[in-house]
């Protein structure tokens, strides 16, 4: 008779979990870095930007970065920096404490439970999460994430200096620099007819060499969009992202239906895996573009991402103007991604006038490289953190004024 000792079993899954790494740390700040020129959207200039940073630390001694942030304080949706660091310090951080680190979705289940929505936040968590696991494993996250199908994206630059020679002047220079050649106009903020002979005459003067897209930030009523869309079709761009307010699905689904060579993208009303469901059985949308805050996290923007491959609508990788930590994240999760694409625009490092990395990812021949490094590929620099944290500058913030001077009191 042979005896097998129990210590020689294999191991069975609850054992191989008892040896994974625990979340023992999570910190957040808030950093705000300006921009190199204000950005002007339907709703407002923005001048800075402002992150939620999360760091998180594993018992094995990994550490992981993430982040989320916003455009123009709460002015692009319901999330803050402010909301943000409150829902990650009071609610998200109490629920992954002590968790095994590797146990993404009962995770996501236990943000959840404890938070409904606030689905930036649970992004950034999730992001400092998934960076800290792939750097305890070695492994790049686009491992984790169900591996690299693109090494490399065209990346997008948006125009929205709000003047004409200006944006046309930055356009030559990016497409000289080799830089990009596909680029979003942001319009909304003036009437419509003063928007569509601007992208008009920016057409005519960058001609067939670039791919022009527009933003116009849900900024148009139903009717409007029907006059305007045709002419900016005409004006020859390619694709009109969220024409319409975020709840307009019916408005959405109509001018898809007059199927003009412009292809209808949905931002705002595209957050959840179930708006991707109504969006898809409401045929309201020809693109998604997809931005890891607003979906809570890299893998949900996986399966919101599956509900486009299932149902014939593009993606675009799309952006809320993240450093180089969070368009790394973004990218990573990008490049795993199937199906039909129009690139991204994760050019917000290059709208900073610093940055939170070491050393950003590379842009050459107008595409981004997706870094292999272990996690998202890029170092954090804590010296630059500190350097733009705003606890550190002794200021807690009360106001946020778009456009104007920001209000930040003690
Ligand atoms: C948005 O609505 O797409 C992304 C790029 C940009 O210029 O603004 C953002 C927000
Ligand atoms: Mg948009």
């Amino acid at each position: 008779m042979t005896w097998i000792f129990l210590s020689e079993l294999p191991k069975t899954l609850d054992d191989e979990e008892d040896d994974m790494p625990k979340i023992i740390s999570l910190q957040t700040r808030i950093v705000d870095i300006p921009t190199v020129r204000p950005h002007k959207l339907s709703f407002g200039s923005v001048q800075q930007q402002s992150y939620c940073v999360v760091r998180i630390e594993l018992s094995d001694g990994a550490v992981g970065w993430g982040e989320a942030a916003t455009i123009g304080g709460a002015s692009w949706n319901e999330e803050s920096p402010e909301s943000i660091w409150h829902a990650v310090n009071a609610y998200l951080s109490p629920a992954v404490l002590n968790q095994k680190s590797g146990a993404f979705e009962s995770i996501l289940q236990r943000m959840d439970k404890s938070c409904r929505g606030n689905y930036f936040a649970k992004s950034a968590v999730e992001m400092a999460l998934i960076d800290a696991v792939a750097r305890s494993q070695n492994l790049p996250a686009w491992q984790l994430l169900g591996g690299k199908l693109h090494d490399r994206l065209p990346l997008a630059w948006t125009l929205a200096t709000g003047d004409v020679n200006k944006d046309l002047a930055e356009a030559h220079r990016k497409i000289e620099e080799r830089q990009h050649r596909i680029f979003k106009i942001k319009i909304g903020a003036r009437l419509p007819e003063e928007d569509v002979a601007l992208v008009s005459a920016i057409a005519r003067e960058l001609g067939s060499r670039v791919r022009l897209t527009v933003d116009v930030n849900q900024a148009w009523d139903g009717s409007t969009a029907h006059r305007y869309v045709p002419e900016l079709a005409d004006a020859g761009v390619d694709l009109i992202e969220q024409p319409v307010a975020k709840w307009n699905i019916q408005g959405l689904a109509s001018l898809v239906g007059r199927q003009m060579r412009t292809l209808i993208m949905a931002d705002e009303s595209i957050c959840t895996p179930q708006d991707a469901f109504m969006l898809s059985k409401q045929n309201a949308s020809n693109v998604f573009s997809l931005k890891v805050a607003k979906h809570g996290g890299l893998l949900r923007t996986r399966k919101v991402a599956a509900v486009a491959e299932a149902s014939d609508i593009d993606w675009y990788g799309g952006t809320m103007l993240e450093t180089s930590l969070g368009s790394a994240a973004s990218a990573h999760v990008f490049s795993t991604l199937p199906g039909k694409h129009h690139g991204c625009e994760l050019f917000g490092p290059q709208l900073l006038v610093d940055d939170i990395v070491e050393t950003p990812m590379l842009v050459k021949d107008f595409d981004l490289h997706i870094p292999d490094g272990p996690g998202f590929g890029v170092t954090v620099d804590e010296k630059k953190l500190n350097r733009f944290d705003r606890a550190m500058k002794g200021l807690t913030p009360t106001h946020f004024d778009l456009g104007r001077k920001q209000t930040v009191c003690n």
